[in-house]
């Protein structure tokens, strides 16, 4: 049931009056999103001032993607899991940056949520002042509470999904939350340390001229998606390609303006470089909560159900014409 509340609303008022939809609801959730925000508050404050507190750059390690870890990249991950493990309301967290799953201390078994999370997607950017993001979704645990949580909560369709959203430290800092009320933008006013509603109700437009794709790519992509391609340079179709490099920027500006986002396989790498569960998984389910569509060249996203913790998957994302378009034409699949 999506709703439309009035500009200016604090992200906690709209937690609070939404909660109130659900008379089962037990606060949990919104104490989980206010561990979130805080999360988001603090990763925006480094972010914006990595230059001046000697953290860019990289800790020399590697993680479990084989990418190199930025410093930025471990103290986002520190700072969410921190907010999140002690809180009550979580009983597991699935992390791009570890391997393992975080399980709760067992005086917080209770928790009710395992949340999935990049917690800063774009690290190529970071030290080039990009932006940058954090993308998390939310499951309702299946796994009985009270107990210690299992992959079994976590290796799951995402349409079991309940909640998701994404952080993006830009030119300002700005929480896109996803649930059944719609999909609502919040911009964090660092001069009183609040996110205020922005963006009501955000609808993806269905048709656009925007692509996003890295066409370096492009030999190693399937003659289909090389044909999609090539549909959109003709001239009639004013299509124009804008691509920053990280997921959630991309996603963002075509979620708010239209566009299609596509990082398909190859022969090299069928799956792609995506991860299904803390990245692609958030994103289908704000995108078809905004109306749009996601798919991985042939099936939709959300249907997907993860063999292991850290699986990639090819994503084509955006205005729903446009991804059905590109993934009718897609082959030979997966890439
Ligand atoms: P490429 C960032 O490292 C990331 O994981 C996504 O945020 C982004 O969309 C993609 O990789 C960019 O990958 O191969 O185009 O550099």
């Amino acid at each position: 049931m999506e709703r439309v509340f009035e500009e200016g609303t604090t992200i906690d008022r709209f937690l609070l009056d939404t909660a109130a939809d659900f008379p089962e609801s037990t606060g949990q959730f919104v104490n989980l999103m206010q561990s979130i925000v805080l999360a988001g508050k603090m990763i925006s404050a480094r972010v914006n001032r990595a230059g001046l507190s000697g953290l860019l750059g990289g800790t020399g390690e590697v993680n479990v993607q084989g990418e190199f870890v930025q410093l930025l990249d471990e103290y986002a991950n520190n700072t969410f899991k921190r907010a999140l493990e002690h809180g009550g309301h979580t009983c597991m967290i699935v992390s791009e940056e570890d391997e393992a799953p975080t399980l709760v201390p067992e005086r917080f078994h209770s928790g009710r949520y395992v949340v999935t999370v990049d917690p800063l997607d774009g690290s190529s950017n970071i030290d080039v002042n990009v932006t940058i993001g954090t993308i998390f979704g939310i499951f309702a645990r299946k796994t009985p509470e009270g107990t210690a949580a299992t992959l079994e909560d976590a290796l799951r369709p995402g349409s079991d999904l309940i909640a998701a959203g994404y952080i993006v430290y830009g030119s300002g800092t700005l929480l896109v939350l996803a649930t059944d009320h719609g999909v609502h933008g919040f911009s964090l006013d660092p001069s009183v340390g609040e996110f205020f509603l922005s963006h009501n109700a955000i609808r993806v437009p269905e048709r656009s001229t925007t692509y996003s794709i890295n066409e370096a790519y492009r030999e190693q992509f399937g003659e289909g998606t090389r044909a999609y391609l090539d549909r959109l340079k003709d001239p009639a179709r004013k299509y124009g390609s804008r691509y920053i490099g990280t997921l959630v920027a991309d996603f963002h500006r075509n979620l708010l303006k239209g566009g299609v986002f596509l990082y398909p396989g190859t022969a090299k790498s069928p799956g792609g470089k995506l991860r299904l569960l803390y990245e692609a998984f958030p994103c289908a389910y704000i995108v078809e909560k905004a109306g749009g569509a996601a798919t991985n060249g042939k099936t939709r996203i959300l249907d997907i159900v993860p063999k292991e913790l850290h699986d990639r998957v090819p994503l084509v994302i955006g205005g729903k014409a446009e991804v059905e378009e590109a993934t009718a034409l897609m082959s030979p699949f997966p890439y």
